[in-house]
């Protein structure tokens, strides 16, 4: 059925070619004159604000801030010299609304029922002409949209409450821009703060006092557990877009400094991380890794972690394939080490050693293992397609320790070996969670525990994007589907282990009733549904523990 939604999309963009001039008065249009069939396309100064909106908030992710594409095809009106994609002109308004309807079997979902029939139509035009022009934002502007609460000289020098913040969760309310805080021991919902539009994800600083959220507005705001309920302390707006933000975790640079990673403009940005106070601004941009001398400005910056072993962060730039090493012991001048690896860098975690950092080249299916200390690349594994680990997750058995990644593009869960001895650095083992398809983006499972968990959220079947399968982590085989409990819809998205590892916490989002589901890991038994008016589409959750020692 795919296949063939597929080639009628095909067929439909075969039918159309056309060529563009471009703007007529204060509306942006394009003039399809090789076609009689089609009208000129027309979108007005007030269209093209609402379509920079949505593309922003579906689209921008895989097709790139400035339209160029990166995991997903460029989407320029007139194809770029040397591109294989043809420009949406050719596609016209038929074939770009069955794209954006039906998505594609690289793995671009089906928006019809999630974006209205009004912003589909909305999309065919505005993607048929020339992309807006990003404004330029840099030190100065960051600067400028810095808001100091509440000073470090007002804080409380120790907890006012005798709760366990190790044990604290950070859970996103995507959709309301909130971050609810809830105490793991009790469940209790301590603080829903506003946060800014689409928080992405969260950290913790090194102590596991702050909490920063970083969303797709580019905002990063700093939450401080030690008040008597979390309170917001500080933000700042590092960019127009992001996904990333991480601290400094490096013995006597705790709780020090801050990076933030720009999509748009494509930089980092390196922090206080006591005030949010910017430092120093590096722009990504940059030649491509694979030596063919290709210039890329739009240089997205994907993961970010921090290394406990060295003073650096490691962060990964999507278009250009590069691995930085970024040495924060100067932050104002931060030393960065560049290393080719595969494009498009997305996301990635530690190995059980945290020795190691693993990233998913997503574009061309493959895990990049990068030796941290010694800044090398030490292998770039093919895996299967479009790898989406999440942070990844580690779990050992009698094939060794093992690194697991999940696929977006098809149902498979890959076993890389990262212990020495045969086998280290390949794939190991392979299994397939239940159904067909793939749509998986996170797995998860902790060092006391027996249980390897997997969502299928991007999976187009609701059977399976409702589920989350549970591994044995010795076997490998398959022990549970475990679906939404009653009163429960949407998809299910991401696990967190609570700090003691027996508890495993899933997200319930774009239902009627969203839901954070606790199940009991040994037994596998629903231990507490919340939910309540507060609960709005809830994604990431982040315990305080696990995150501030990478505990996954
Ligand atoms: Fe994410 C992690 C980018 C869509 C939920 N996401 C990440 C990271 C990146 C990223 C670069 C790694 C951050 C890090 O570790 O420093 N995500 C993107 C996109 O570009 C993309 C594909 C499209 C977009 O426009 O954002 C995208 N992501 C999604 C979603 O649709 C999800 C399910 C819900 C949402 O927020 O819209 C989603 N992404 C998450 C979560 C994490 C994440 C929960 C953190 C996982 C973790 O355990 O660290």
């Amino acid at each position: 059925m795919k296949n063939l939604k597929f080639l009628v999309i095909v067929l439909i963009a075969l039918t159309f070619s056309c060529k563009s001039d471009k703007k007529g008065g204060s509306d942006y249009s394009v003039t399809k004159s090789d076609s009689e069939d089609i009208a000129a396309v027309r979108v007005s100064d007030e269209e093209m604000k609402r379509g920079s909106e949505i593309y922003f908030d579906r689209c921008a992710g895989c097709h790139g801030s400035s339209r160029l594409g990166a995991t997903g095809t460029h989407l320029l009106p007139v194809r770029p010299e040397g591109s294989d994609k043809p420009g949406t002109l050719e596609f016209g308004t038929d074939g770009l609304k069955a794209f954006i309807e039906n998505g594609t079997p690289g793995g671009m979902p089906e928006w019809k029922g999630i974006m209205t029939d009004e912003e589909i139509e909305l999309m065919t035009r505005f993607l048929q002409v020339d992309p807006p022009v990003i404004p330029p934002y840099g030190i100065g502007e960051i600067t400028n949209s810095w808001n100091l609460i509440v000073p470090v000289a007002d804080r409380p020098t120790k907890p006012e409450h005798n709760r366990n913040i190790d044990n604290y969760f950070g859970v996103i309310m995507r959709d309301a821009g909130k971050v609810a805080i809830i105490d793991g021991d009790t469940k209790e919902q301590l603080a829903v703060l506003k946060t800014g539009f689409a928080v992405h994800i969260l950290r913790t600083s090194a102590s596991g006092r702050y909490i920063y959220s970083v969303g797709r507005d580019g905002r990063i705001t700093m939450i401080d557990t030690y008040t008597k309920s979390p309170s917001i302390v500080a933000e700042v707006k590092g960019g127009f877009d992001a996904r990333s933000v991480e601290v400094s975790k490096f013995r006597g640079y705790e709780d020090k400094y801050l990076v933030f990673g720009g999509y748009s403009p494509s930089h980092i940005a390196i922090l206080d991380a006591q005030t949010l106070e910017p430092l120093s601004v590096t722009p990504t941009a940059g030649n491509a890794c694979d030596g063919d001398k290709e210039y890329l400005e739009e240089a997205r910056v994907a993961s970010i972690v921090a290394s406990h072993t060295d003073p650096v962060w490691i962060c990964n730039v999507k278009e250009t394939g590069m691995v930085w090493i970024v040495d924060y012991t100067d932050p104002r001048n931060p030393g960065i080490t560049q290393i080719p690896s595969a494009r498009f860098l997305h996301d990635g975690g530690w190995d059980s050693t945290g020795h190691y950092f693993l990233v998913a080249a997503n574009a061309s299916n493959k895990i990049v293992v990068i030796d941290v200390p010694n800044k090398k690349l030490v292998k770039i594994i093919e895996t299967g397609i479009k790898p989406h680990p999440g942070r990844g997750t580690n779990i050992k058995n009698d094939l060794g320790n093992l690194w697991v990644t999940s696929h977006l593009g098809e149902n498979k869960l890959s076993f890389i070996k990262t212990n020495p001895g045969e086998g280290q650095w390949t794939v190991v083992k392979e299994v397939q969670a239940t159904g067909n398809g793939g749509g998986a983006l996170f797995v998860k499972s902790h060092p006391k525990s027996k249980h390897l968990w997997v969502d299928r959220t991007l999976n187009p079947n609701a059977e399976l994007n409702s589920v989350v399968d549970v591994f044995d982590t010795n076997t490998l085989e398959l022990k549970a589907t475990l679906p939404a409990p009653e009163g429960v819809d949407g998809r299910a998205v991401h696990m967190e282990y609570n700090k003691a590892g027996d508890e495993v916490w899933v997200s319930y989002f774009m239902g009627e009733n969203s839901a954070i589901v606790i199940y009991n890991d040994k037994t596998l038994k629903v231990k507490k549904i919340i939910q309540g008016d507060w609960v709005e589409n809830p994604t990431g959750k982040f315990n305080v523990y696990n995150t501030t020692n990478d505990i996954y």
